[in-house]
């Protein structure tokens, strides 16, 4: 799959692209990037990108031109026209759904917004779907269309662990739905804090037993919306109902 970014910052891009276990998909022609920037399509000696909004107020607005130069740029180096998602705080919320839909997708045009946001009339012409990581501001739609790519770069096979593989199916981030147990590694005794008991123990029905236990009792009391849902989806047994009982 390709996804073209559109983006006045594509530096931002080049650490993410170069490090950590994604890098496999992105080097590989498994999940092509191709950046782009407005400002290579901007004309005059001062490559203006922004201007100010018509009718006053504060800040700039990305210029539609330069931004459309860009995107034809993109899709004529695609063997299909992509779909075109910007990333925006008026889109709806990504999640693990969404990311699933574009991992199994041939790719996509991201158009990252600075400033202010983009002219509408280019929103209007060429965008097909908004995206928003969620109800707080960050400067612009770099980082989430970074959150968005690492998400779907580590769904792709070669990238996923043998434990991950398991859970790719899976509707929900949380395994079965139920949020992770507590994890623990070397030393067995960290400056006065000890590792459980049971997990030293070497028996392991009774660590997979306590596990299970420590996800049912963490996420009752962290996300106790996900335990409801579990239950109506059957996948919680008479075992992990005795132990909420007990414990509720
Ligand atoms: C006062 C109006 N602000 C809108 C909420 C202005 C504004 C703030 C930040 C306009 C654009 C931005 C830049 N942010 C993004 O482009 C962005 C974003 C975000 O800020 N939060 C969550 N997800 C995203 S995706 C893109």
């Amino acid at each position: 799959m390709r996804f073209d970014v559109i983006t006045l910052f594509p530096e931002l891009f080049d650490p993410f692209l170069r490090t950590g276990i994604t890098r496999r998909a992105f080097e590989s022609e498994q999940v092509k990037i191709c950046l782009h920037n407005p400002r290579d399509y901007a004309h005059g000696n001062y490559r203006r990108v922004d201007d100010r909004p018509f009718g006053g107020g504060p800040g700039m607005v990305m210029m539609a031109e330069p931004l459309s130069l860009a995107l034809a740029q993109a899709q004529g180096q695609r063997a299909q026209p992509g779909k075109v998602i910007l990333f925006s705080p008026q889109g709806r919320a990504l999640d693990h759904v969404t990311v699933q839909r574009w991992a199994a997708s041939e790719g996509a045009v991201l158009v990252c917004g600075r400033y202010e946001g983009l002219d509408q009339r280019f929103v209007d012409r060429y965008v097909d779907e908004q995206i928003s990581l969620g109800d707080f501001v960050v400067s612009g739609g770099e980082l989430p269309a970074m959150v968005f790519l690492d998400a779907i770069a580590r769904l792709q096979p070669e990238v996923l662990s043998d434990a991950q593989s398991h859970q790719q199916d899976s509707f929900n981030p949380h395994l079965d739905g139920l949020l992770d147990c507590p994890h623990y590694t070397r030393p067995e005794d960290w400056h006065g804090s000890p590792v459980p008991e049971v997990l030293l123990s070497g028996h392991h029905e009774r660590i997979e037993r306590w596990r299970r236990d420590q996800r049912l009792l963490l996420t009752a009391r962290l996300r106790p919306e996900l335990i409801v849902a579990a239950r109506a989806s059957g996948a919680l047994d008479a075992a992990d109902e005795r132990l909420l009982d007990r414990t509720a």
